[in-house]
C-alpha cells in the first residue's frame, strides 16, 4: 500500500518544516517538498501536524495490583493508546519473588500481550529478586531485545535492597544498559500509614500525606549516591517534585548520567484531588502521589529547560468499582491513573499552546528521546526515509473536552474528566496502516513485539 500525505507541517525534536511524505508498505519511503507518486493515496493533510508516533515508555496493562487487576489490558489499553497517537508502548513485564526467573516473567507478559495489541508493544524487566542465576539471566533478555530495566524501592512484593541494587546496576552498566527506578522510602511510608491508622485517618486525602514528597527525594538521592558507586546510568521515573528534582541536578552537577520522566498527572493536577467528596479523591490515588502547584510549574520549567527527557504516563486503570476496595482504607486503594489516550494531546493543550514548551520539544518528549533511550531510533521516533511510517496526524483545531463517557478506557473515570483539548488526534498510521482515521479506529490488533537495542541517547 502506498499514501501520499500532501502539505502537513512535519515535526522533529530540531525543526517544523512544510513536507510531504511517501509512505510505501511499512516504511516511509520519502519526505520532502512537492512529492509526487501515481500509484499512492493522496491524503491532504494541510494545516496538521505530522509527529513520529508517540511512545509511552511507562505502562501497566493486565496488571495485579492491590489484590486486583487493572481494568485494562493490553486490548483496551493499546486502543486507547492508538487512538491517543500512541504506536508503540513499553511496558513493565516483571519477574515474580519466590525463587522465579526473569525468562518466566517475560514469558508471562508474551502471554498477555501477544496477538491482542493494536499498537506496536516492547517490555522492561523488572527485577524484584537478584542471585546469580538472575544474573546470566540479563544477557538472555538483552538477546530478547530488553535492553532496559525496572527497580523499585517501595512496595514489598517487588523493592531490592541497596546491596542488590547496587549489583543490579552495576551489572547493567557492564551491559550497556539501565533501570528505570521507582523512588520511594518504603520504611517511613509505613511508619506513617501505621500513624494515620492509630489516629483513625482512613480517607483518601491521606494518601499524600503518608508519601511526602520529601520521601522521594531521599529515594532519589540513595538511589544516585549507590548509582554512582556502580558508576551506572539510570532513570527517575514518574518524577513529581522539586526537591527529588533537585536531587538529580546535584548528581548530574558530579558527572552522573541521570535520566527523568515525568508524567501529565503530576504536571497537571494538585494534590487538591485527594480533598474531592464522596471518595473522589481515590480516583487519583497513585504512587508517587500527585504533588502542589508549585512542583508542577517546577516540573514544566525543567521540560522547558530539557532537563526532564520524556513524559509517559504511567498508565494503570481501575474503574470506581475497584477502587472501592479501600473505601474504608485508604491503602486498599488500587494506585494508578489512566493516561495513553491523552498524552499527546494534554501535552500540546497545557504545554505547546501556551508557550510553556515547544512542538519540537513535545517531539523530543513523546518520540524521538524515548526511542533513543529505549534503543528503536531512527527506527521509531523519526520521520525519515526508512524509519517505521508511524506518523501522528494532529489536528491542531480540533477542540473537544475528556469525558469518562466518551473515552476509549474500560474505565467508568478519568483523572482528567472536564479537561479541554484545543487540538486532536485526526490519523494514525502504525507501520503504514491507516490505523486511526478522523479519530476512529479503523484498523484493530496489528502490534507487532519490538525487539530493541541499548540506549542512543
Ligand atoms: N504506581 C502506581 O500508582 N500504580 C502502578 C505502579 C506505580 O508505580
Ligand atoms: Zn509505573
Amino acid at each position: 500500500m502506498k499514501y501520499l500525505l500532501k502539505n502537513g507541517t512535519v515535526v522533529s525534536g530540531a525543526e517544523s518544516k512544510k513536507a510531504d511524505i511517501l509512505i510505501i508498505d511499512e516504511k516511509i519511503a520519502d519526505i520532502g517538498p512537492d512529492l509526487s507518486d501515481k500509484e499512492a493515496e493522496i491524503i491532504d493533510v494541510s494545516g496538521k501536524l505530522l509527529f513520529p508516533g508517540f511512545i509511552d515508555g511507562h505502562t501497566h496493562f493486565d496488571l495485579e495490583v492491590a489484590g486486583t487487576v487493572t481494568a485494562d489490558d493490553f486490548e483496551t489499553g493499546t486502543k486507547a493508546a492508538l487512538l491517543g497517537g500512541t504506536t508503540l508502548v513499553i511496558d513493565y513485564a516483571s519477574q515474580d519473588k519466590g525463587g522465579h526467573t526473569l525468562r518466566e516473567g517475560l514469558e508471562k507478559w508474551h502471554k498477555k500481550a501477544d496477538g491482542k495489541c493494536s499498537c506496536d508493544y516492547s517490555f522492561h524487566m523488572s527485577v524484584v529478586e537478584w542471585n546469580e542465576e538472575t544474573e546470566k539471566e540479563i544477557q538472555d533478555m538483552i538477546d530478547h531485545g530488553i535492553t532496559s530495566f525496572k527497580l523499585y524501592m517501595t512496595y514489598p512484593a517487588m523493592m531490592v535492597n541497596d546491596r542488590d541494587m547496587y549489583k543490579i546496576l552495576k551489572k547493567l552498566a557492564e551491559c550497556g544498559c539501565f533501570a528505570g527506578v521507582h523512588c520511594e522510602n518504603a520504611g517511613v511510608i509505613d511508619a506513617l500509614i501505621d500513624e494515620a491508622k492509630k489516629e483513625g485517618r482512613m480517607g483518601p486525602e491521606n494518601h499524600p500525606l503518608v508519601r511526602p514528597d520529601s520521601l522521594e527525594a531521599e529515594a532519589v538521592h540513595r538511589l544516585l549516591v549507590i548509582a554512582g558507586e556502580a558508576g551506572a546510568p539510570v532513570m527517575v521515573v514518574h518524577l513529581t517534585n522539586r526537591k527529588a528534582y533537585e536531587e538529580i541536578l546535584r548528581a548530574r552537577e558530579k558527572g552522573q548520567t541521570v535520566y527523568a520522566e515525568t508524567c501529565p498527572q503530576y504536571l497537571l493536577l494538585d494534590d487538591s484531588v485527594y480533598s474531592k467528596p464522596d471518595f473522589q479523591g481515590a480516583v487519583y490515588v497513585c504512587a508517587p502521589p500527585i504533588r502542589r502547584k508549585e512542583d508542577q510549574e517546577c516540573l514544566w520549567e525543567a521540560l522547558k529547560k530539557e532537563e526532564i527527557q520524556t513524559v509517559a504516563t504511567d498508565q494503570c486503570s481501575f474503574t470506581l468499582e475497584q477502587k472501592a476496595l479501600g473505601k474504608e482504607d485508604f491503602t486498599k486503594i488500587p494506585g494508578g491513573l489512566p493516561g495513553v489516550e491523552t498524552r499527546g494531546t494534554l501535552l500540546y493543550t497545557y504545554g505547546v499552546c501556551p508557550g510553556k514548551i515547544t512542538q519540537e520539544q513535545m517531539c523530543k518528549f513523546l518520540s524521538e528521546n524515548p526511542a533513543k533511550l529505549y534503543g528503536v531510533y531512527p527506527r521509531k521516533g523519526a520521520l525519515l526515509p526508512g524509519s517505521d511510517a508511524d506518523i501522528v496526524v494532529l489536528d491542531p483545531s480540533k477542540e473537544s473536552v475528556i469525558s469518562a463517557k466518551t473515552h476509549a478506557y474500560n474505565t467508568d473515570n478519568n483523572p482528567f474528566e472536564g479537561f479541554s483539548l484545543c487540538c486532536g488526534i485526526d490519523k494514525v498510521f502504525l507501520r503504514g496502516n491507516l490505523a486511526v482515521d478522523e479519530g476512529e479506529l479503523k484498523k484493530e490488533k496489528l502490534g507487532v513485539y519490538i525487539a530493541r537495542g541499548k540506549n542512543q541517547m
